[in-house]
């Protein structure tokens, strides 16, 4: 048995003596291990792909040790657990971030010296995890990482998807979509659990069936798949702690149907079965509106039905009492995508559990905790009643059930003001008769957060002013934040050294308000010169990318001007073009001066702060302004980039297939980066964050958690513009009559005329930036955009002032850490302790 076993391992090896050792000559012979047997090639031959997978491989087996302790530790103390259930987690490449985490990077790149290898070289072989579209994929993935870092007891919870993300591919301007079966190669940082599986039902119908002298519902599903867990090891710094991201793939069930192969049609009996694994096979790119996709709902179903046996399971194995529930258990659901857990909680309860249906109602209400990610009403997702009465017919009624109750307190609370009623209703009775997951999720969740404090404001006024009316206490925020160790210290290594040594410590790399103490040396000059070698360093590797990738020379002394994240409208990546443009057609005039009057000094060309203006992004596949824009990008940076007048004035290069391992290397090689969505667009955003902490000056509109890093470092300390969130409803209202500057209107005639070619191809984008159609109102903030931008050129020329805003951008950083987001959550919302694992 398991306690007879235990002992016998420890008398023969102590309790510690088994673990694997980390000084260099044991990593070595860990490595050649693992080339000879797991990876199967010879030890004297095996190229730097192989290599990687064996070097993996031997952090994997660290982790692993880790992990078994920290999941031993945990069942023994059993504490409250935290269950983030996310449909999306962005996590990038492992190697780096897991042997920093595990303190043990330098001890592996100098056992790889010695065989011939470099780790930064091994590093690059990995592929991107990419399980997700954009920021709210990756703050789970930074929370993760937190979340273990602070030793607390979390669990993540997500798909195991065949395909990631789609590979972004620009031909001729154009992006393609290319799969990404990123599990090509293997996967050395997940462990396939075959014994961990669940049965996972659909479809089928509802009957009545006669219990303890009544009636109860019995749900026969039509249709059965198996969920199997994949589990992926998420290594804290610093601590023993390791915790679990377990991702479920589907499979065909093993329950055979007999009926179906004694018909004789086993081919298709078979191929029937398979279909089974198309439930995890694709991720669907953009997350703003999938609604009324079957597969999706699938998928969301899928993966809270495994994701609570397991959890539920794991209550039962020491717990019998469900009113317990509730003091040991906290499930996060990440934005509404997950909220069907909700009703299947209920119908664990009721229907296999056989609780009263109050009493589980009432253990429903204490447990569940709601974040939303979006202010966009498009983001808040509707399921067709339809639909959801094929595929679940029994949370179908649940819904029904929790719907009825709850309006009818509610009419006790407000009376019958039917117009309200209605919009709060968990049922929306349209053309199409829908359930409205964003209310179901704040009908049933003690607490609902937004993304950052002005985002919270919103929703409290605009978004679910009726509900924060209702139950003003359920509302909170919980301002994002990312992890310092892969934004500092895993890509950005220098960065990471100069900042240790300028504080004497590395403690901040787990108590990252210790930045401050960077602000007492903003002015030291010995610092400037270290800091600057540092980000020329950084801004050469980006150059060697940029030339490598696209063929562009670029200079690194010209200022890197940046912005990176998901196409979208409201981030406005066409108003940065439009914004380039300008700044083209101001050079060919300078130029045309010079020419003219053969003098340098009347021109202004030598007044030109040279750039490179970088812009990287996907575009969701069906959304055709999105594409449209990076095409525009494109056909303008080709136009620049040709242009002898130009020379090195300006360069534009768009970066393709966007990802966390790109951002990893951007983020720390640029001098400038722009977060221009219209006021009151952006939940949050992360991606300044990442910006902030190493050193890149913002150009930003006063949005999102931006208004927050105004607070924490002050407006003088970057570049603003742009219309204010409070003003931004009355600029639409006043539409066609808002005066437009001349710039906006001549750079729109440029594209328009076909100055970049594909005239008819950008009709339709130019319509929407005028006449009365400018939704972003770009044409509105044009002018104070270009104000910033000129103000961002002034400053760059006085290197010593840039710097010191560099230095003070980083030393204000402290507060955007996800480990600061994840205590606030651990205290106010989750009600969980940290349960560090004692060795
Ligand atoms: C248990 C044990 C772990 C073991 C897992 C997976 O954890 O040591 O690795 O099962 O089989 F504690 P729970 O899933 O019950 O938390
Ligand atoms: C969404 C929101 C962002 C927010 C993130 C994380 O991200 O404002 O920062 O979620 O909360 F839009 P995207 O997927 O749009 O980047």
């Amino acid at each position: 048995g398991g306690g007879e076993t235990r002992v016998r391992v420890e008398r023969m090896f102590g309790l510690m003596d088994r673990f694997l050792k980390s000084d260099p000559s044991s990593l070595q012979k860990d490595i050649l291990d693992h080339v000879e047997y797991t990876v199967a090639r010879s030890r004297f031959s095996f190229d730097d792909f192989e290599a990687y997978q064996a070097l993996a491989h031997s952090v994997r087996d660290r982790l692993i040790e880790r992990w078994h302790d920290t999941q031993i530790h945990f069942k023994k103390k059993d504490p409250k657990r935290i269950y983030f259930l996310s449909l999306e987690f962005l996590m990038g490449r492992s190697l780096s971030n897991s042997v920093i985490n595990l303190g043990i990077r330098d001890q592996y790149a100098d056992a790889l010296k010695e065989l011939g290898f470099e780790f930064e070289v091994l590093a690059e072989q990995e592929g991107d995890a990419a399980l997700g579209n954009g920021g709210l994929a990756r703050l789970s993935a930074c929370q993760m990482d937190s979340l273990a870092t602070m030793d607390y007891p979390a669990w993540g919870y997500g798909l195991r998807y065949q395909y990631g993300l789609f590979r972004q591919v620009i031909l001729d301007g154009y992006q393609h979509e290319q799969p990404d079966y990123w599990l090509n190669f293997g996967n050395p940082w997940e462990i396939e659990r075959v014994h961990v599986t669940y049965p996972v039902k659909f479809y089928g119908t509802v009957e009545d069936e006669n219990f303890n002298g009544g009636k109860r519902k019995v749900w026969l599903p039509g249709e059965m798949v198996e969920a199997v867990a994949y589990d992926n090891p998420i290594p804290g710094h610093g601590t023993r702690n390791t915790i679990t991201l377990r991702l479920w793939a589907a499979k065909p069930s093993d329950q055979i149907d007999m009926e179906s192969y004694n018909t004789g049609d086993y081919i298709n009996a078979v191929v029937n079965r398979q279909r089974a694994e198309t439930i995890s096979s694709v991720l669907y790119p953009d997350d703003r509106s999938y609604q009324g996709k079957e597969l999706r709902l699938k998928q969301q179903y899928f993966f809270v039905s495994a994701s609570l046996q397991d959890i539920i399971r794991r209550f039962k194995d020491s717990h019998s009492n469900f009113d317990d529930f509730p003091e040991k258990v906290a499930l996060q659901l990440n934005d509404t995508h997950p909220s069907l857990a909700i009703a299947e909680v209920m119908r664990v309860l009721v229907d296999e559990e056989h609780l009263e249906w109050n009493r589980a109602w009432g253990i429903v209400c204490k447990i569940f905790s709601f974040t939303t990610h979006t202010v966009l009403p498009e983001g808040l997702e509707k399921v067709p009643v339809d639909l959801l009465e094929s595929l679940l017919p029994r949370h179908l009624q649940i819904i029904y059930d929790i719907n009825f109750d709850y309006i009818e307190e509610l009419k006790k609370k407000i009376g019958l003001d039917y117009d309200r009623l209605s919009r709060m209703s968990i049922v929306e009775d349209g053309a199409v008769k829908s359930i409205r997951m964003a209310n179901l999720a704040i009908v049933c969740s003690h607490t609902v957060n937004g993304v950052s404090r002005v985002h919270s404001e919103l929703l409290k006024t605009r978004v679910f002013k009726d509900f924060y009316e209702l139950w003003p206490h359920k509302f909170d925020y919980k301002t994002n934040g990312v992890t310092q160790r892969r934004w500092i210290v895993v890509s950005n290594p220098s960065l990471s050294a100069l900042i240790s040594k300028w504080l004497g410590t590395e403690a901040w790399i787990r108590d990252v308000d210790l930045l401050a103490g960077l602000q007492e040396q903003a002015a030291n000059v010995d610092l400037h010169e270290e800091w600057r070698m540092v980000r020329k360093v950084n801004k050469m590797r980006l150059a060697e990318y940029i030339e490598a990738m696209s063929g562009i020379k670029v200079s690194v002394s010209a200022m890197f001007d940046v912005q990176i994240k998901r196409i979208h409208e409201y981030k406005r990546q066409l108003l940065n073009i439009l914004g380039i443009i300008h700044r083209y057609d101001c050079i060919k005039v300078a130029y045309a001066i010079l020419i003219l009057f053969q003098n340098m000094e009347k021109s202004d060309r030598t007044k030109v702060v040279p750039r490179v203006c970088i812009i990287g992004g996907k575009a969701a596949p069906g959304y055709e302004i999105a594409k449209k824009i990076i095409k525009l990008c494109n056909a303008v940076a080709e136009k620049i980039n040709n242009d002898p007048d130009v020379g090195d004035l300006l360069k534009l290069v768009f970066i393709p297939d966007y990802n966390v391992s790109v951002a990893e290397l951007v983020i720390p090689g640029a001098d400038l980066s722009q977060h221009i969505s219209t006021a009151g667009h952006e939940a949050s955003g992360t991606g300044n964050m990442k910006f902030l902490m190493n050193g890149c000056l913002l150009l930003a509109t006063e949005d999102g958690s931006t208004v927050e890093i105004i607070e924490e470092i002050g407006e003088d300390n970057m570049f603003l513009f742009g219309a204010k969130m409070h003003e931004v409803p009355a600029l639409r209202v006043k539409g066609p009559t808002l005066k437009v500057p001349l710039q906006f209107a001549s750079v729109v005639r440029m594209v328009r005329d076909g100055y970049f070619g594909f005239q008819d191809y950008f009709e339709s984008l130019c319509d929407k930036v005028e006449g009365g159609n400018d939704f972003y109102l770009l044409g509105y903030d044009f002018q104070s955009y270009l104000e910033a931008q000129a103000a961002a050129d002034k400053a760059f020329v006085d290197q010593e002032k840039w710097t010191r805003m560099s230095i003070l951008s980083t030393a204000g950083s402290g507060r955007f850490s996800s480990d600061r987001t994840i205590e606030e959550y651990a205290e106010k919302t989750w009600g969980i302790e940290p349960c560090k694992c004692p060795f």
